[in-house]
């Protein structure tokens, strides 16, 4: 059974390259698209696995290394699961995360239906030969005012159900080993055994 050793982490977010590297084992060598000068593609998917999928093909497609990528974000159930798929055009049409968190709170304010609110990752894996696996993590939980500084993205707005404190208050290690990407890349793993270890 071939093994891979070196694995293109398909995103340009540095929040989520970071987790990704961590969730693999340390003998595989981590490769970024920002290393290979790849831009990101245009998600045109309308689910959180169709465009994890897109970019695991469009960043393999372009390295001709195994490729792993996320598409990932936040659901919060009383703006029928906005900002969901668009999480990251959000920050860039409000202007940053900060912005498009006090949006998201305003919002949940005034629609004032509950604070229940989840985060999804989904996982592709582009292995050679054109094999591809996707899977799919999330984790319940609710809305919270902005606290904490550690983190990315809306990390400082989200309490995990079974939890006091937001991701952006927890350690790095703690978030990492119970989020919504460690869901999704423990399904994956599963499936990746043979290749990786
Ligand atoms: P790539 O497409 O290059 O991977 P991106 O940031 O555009 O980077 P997405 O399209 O998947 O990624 O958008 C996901 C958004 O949700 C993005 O704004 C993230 O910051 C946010 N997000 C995802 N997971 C998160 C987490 O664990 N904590 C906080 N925010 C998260």
């Amino acid at each position: 059974m071939y093994k891979i050793n070196k694995i293109l982490i398909g995103t340009h977010n540095k929040g989520k390259f970071k987790e990704i590297s961590d969730l693999l084992p340390k003998k595989i060598e981590k490769i970024s698209p920002v290393e290979l000068g790849i831009e990101s593609p245009a998600e045109t998917g309308k689910t959180f696995s169709e465009n994890s999928l897109l970019k695991a093909k469009f960043f393999y497609e372009k390295s001709n290394l195994v490729t792993l990528s996320d598409d990932s974000g936040l659901e919060v159930e009383c703006l029928n699961n906005e900002p969901g798929i668009y999480s990251s055009r959000w920050a860039d049409q409000y202007g940053g995360f900060d912005k498009a968190m006090t949006e998201i709170l305003t919002k949940v304010k005034k629609v004032n239906k509950g604070t229940k609110a989840r985060f999804v990752s989904s996982l592709t894996i582009y292995i050679d030969g054109g094999k591809t696996i996707t899977e799919t993590g999330k984790i319940e939980g609710k809305i919270s005012e902005k606290k904490g500084l550690n983190g990315f993205g809306y990390d400082p707005i989200f309490i995990p159900n079974g939890y006091t404190k937001t991701f952006a208050e927890m350690e790095y290690k703690n978030k990492l080993l119970i989020d919504h990407r460690f869901i999704a890349y423990k399904k994956l793993e599963k499936k990746i055994k043979n290749y990786i270890l």
